[in-house]
């Protein structure tokens, strides 16, 4: 299991009306994901690209709401295999829209339920996706999964009532720099861990993240890392809709990445919201393709961890 890595083609593109991320998984495999992993010593499965299952489902109050059905197919079928991989390998989930954690995170946590141990999930996005079914103006689902994970109400039917619930004191949310009223009021009412670009400003990203880790650790818990490719800075990762300026930095990414290889604690991933439509020549693809990479223990050089002293020896 520890050096395996099970990649889910997720061509997830109901979370929004503006298509192109159904490319997305495509893109990372062109960019050489798996060559990437294959390099740094893991063995590789790649799943090809899923299809979501039929679902009939009833409409819902909200009108605004679409691509219900199609979005409820996904999150069976994910969360069916999220189950499935999980018990070979690290499954790493190539969206796709960030509809898709509704199934990657909801299957991760009844995996982790499974084996007695907590799942904690980390949030890297611009937005907090804290939207239930009745407060989304957008009715865009790729709004809505962490409000789905951890059991705010609206969602069953027509979803399926999750496994497990990941509670709020396990998430944290990095990078949140547009975060809509509805969803602001709701955040105060969890314990959600909240880190906003003014917070990653005035004290780095460095504390946050090794104070949650921390947390996961003590825990004993399994890490779920959602990486949306609107954390980062569009100037950066242009190929995405939802673009919202004052994104993470090459470097801040990085490091984030790097620490998070560090400790150990990450047992899958979702990379979403790729939309090779949008993007320049391949530069975002390749910009989360190194970003996975660095996840998995890829470095500039091989020291130790701690800070760099004046010698490399
Ligand atoms: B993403 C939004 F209104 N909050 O609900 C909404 F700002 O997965 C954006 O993080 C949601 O890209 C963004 O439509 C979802 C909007
Ligand atoms: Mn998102
Ligand atoms: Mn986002
Ligand atoms: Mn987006």
């Amino acid at each position: 299991m520890d050096k395996h890595i099970i990649l889910i083609g997720a061509p997830v593109d109901s979370g929004k009306r503006n298509q192109g991320c159904r490319m997305g998984p495509d893109a990372l495999r062109v960019a050489g994901l798996a060559a990437a992993a294959e390099a740094l010593g893991y063995g590789v499965t790649d799943l090809g690209n899923l299809t979501p299952e039929a679902a009939d489902v009833a409409p819902v109050g909200n009108p605004a709401v679409h691509s219900l059905a199609e979005t409820v197919g996904w999150t069976r079928t994910l969360a069916a295999e999220a189950q499935r991989a999980a018990e070979t390998g690290m499954p790493v989930f190539l969206g796709g829209d960030h509809a898709l954690s509704l199934g990657s995170v909801s299957g991760m946590a009844a995996y982790a339920k499974a084996q007695g141990k907590p799942l904690f999930v980390l949030w890297l996005d611009a937005h907090s996706d804290f939207h239930t079914l009745d407060t989304t103006d957008s009715g865009n689902l790729h709004g809505t999964p962490v409000a789905y994970v951890t059991g705010r109400p609206s969602f069953t039917p027509p979803f399926p009532a999750p496994e497990a619930v990941v509670p709020g004191e396990n998430v944290c949310m990095i990078g949140l720099r547009s975060v809509d009223p509805a969803e602001r009021d709701a955040l105060e009412q969890t314990d959600i861990t909240v880190v906003d670009m003014r917070a990653i400003d005035e004290s780095g990203i460095v504390a946050p993240l090794r104070a949650f880790l921390e947390r996961v650790e003590a825990a004993g818990g399994l890490l779920h890392v959602s990486l949306d490719v609107d954390f980062l800075e569009p100037a950066i990762a242009p190929a995405v809709g939802t673009t919202v300026p004052g994104g993470a930095t090459f470097r801040e990414a990085h490091l984030v990445a790097e620490l998070l290889h560090d400790s150990g604690l990450v047992r899958s991933l979702d990379l979403v919201e790729l939309n090779p439509f949008l993007d320049e020549r391949g530069r975002t693809a390749s910009l989360m393709v190194d970003l996975a990479a660095s996840l998995l223990g890829k470095r500039i050089f091989d020291r130790p961890t701690r800070p760099f002293t004046g010698s490399l020896k």
